[in-house]
């Protein structure tokens, strides 16, 4: 009986088409999964940019896109200069008019009053995605203490009093759509942006602020910066309004 003879192929010749065959699909087979994994990560964080706030930076140097509703003495304006008083009629002579000039391009919103008054200034923002809102804000308080009760004063009707105690705050919330502008009830007021609290400071320089909005995605939410004063001249500012990409 013979021993089975072995048959190999002459030096390799024939073997070595299949190996390479079989390295190109491998390497054609991790490219695609790279690529679908590259895809899948792209629409996961988000492939299309956040919409633009129209008018979010006041550079068309009024309150297009903006409401404001304002009770008592004062108002909110968009201004140029922070030494000149958008309206010369709605100022407090002492102290007179005098805050940072526009954070970002040529113009901002501001508050300025001669007297005590509340003054909301709001828009809704559609949230079609997880969006970051960005401001800039700052404050000039010259009347008495910040001071942080938990209400803009009591309004009946067309007619607000300030209370008779001080009340110096500048705040900025995300609130229900259907809410009352004024309210600031828990069930009303989503999140707290900013908010000046007792015992800060006379003045804040431009200081910018973020809130994710990822939380109501799909979801409209008001955009509300309230400035209220009744015990001397508090001038609170605001530009730079914009969404962003969440940064994770
Ligand atoms: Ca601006």
């Amino acid at each position: 009986m013979s021993a089975p003879s072995i048959t190999t192929a002459p030096s390799g010749r024939a073997v070595e088409p299949v190996k390479r065959n079989r390295r190109r699909w491998r390497l054609l087979i991790a490219a695609l999964a790279a690529s679908a994994i590259a895809i899948a990560l792209f629409i996961a964080l988000g492939s299309e940019d956040p919409p633009v706030l129209e008018n979010g930076g006041f550079e068309t140097g009024d309150l297009t896109g903006w409401t404001v509703e304002s009770f008592g003495a004062g108002d909110w304006f968009v201004y140029q200069d922070g030494t000149t008083p958008p309206d010369p009629s709605t100022t407090d002579p002492d102290p007179a008019f005098n805050v940072p000039d526009p954070p970002e391009g040529q113009y901002a919103a501001v508050t300025d009053m001669d007297f005590k008054g509340v003054h909301f200034l709001y828009r809704d923002i559609e949230v079609t995605g997880p969006w970051v809102l960005h401001a800039t804000v700052f404050y000039e308080n010259h009347g008495k203490d910040i001071l942080d009760p938990l209400n803009f004063g009591t309004f009946i009707g067309e007619v607000w009093s300030g209370g008779g105690y001080s009340n110096q705050q500048f705040r900025i919330d995300l609130i229900h759509p259907e809410a009352v502008i004024h309210s600031l009830e828990a069930d009303d007021v989503l999140a707290t942006v900013f908010w000046t609290r007792a015992g800060d400071a006379p003045a804040l320089g431009p200081t910018p602020v973020t809130m994710d909005l990822s939380p109501w995605e799909g979801q409209t939410v008001r955009l509300r910066a309230t400035q209220i004063d009744n015990a001397g001249p508090l001038r609170a500012g605001i530009d730079d309004v914009r969404l962003e990409h969440r940064s994770d």
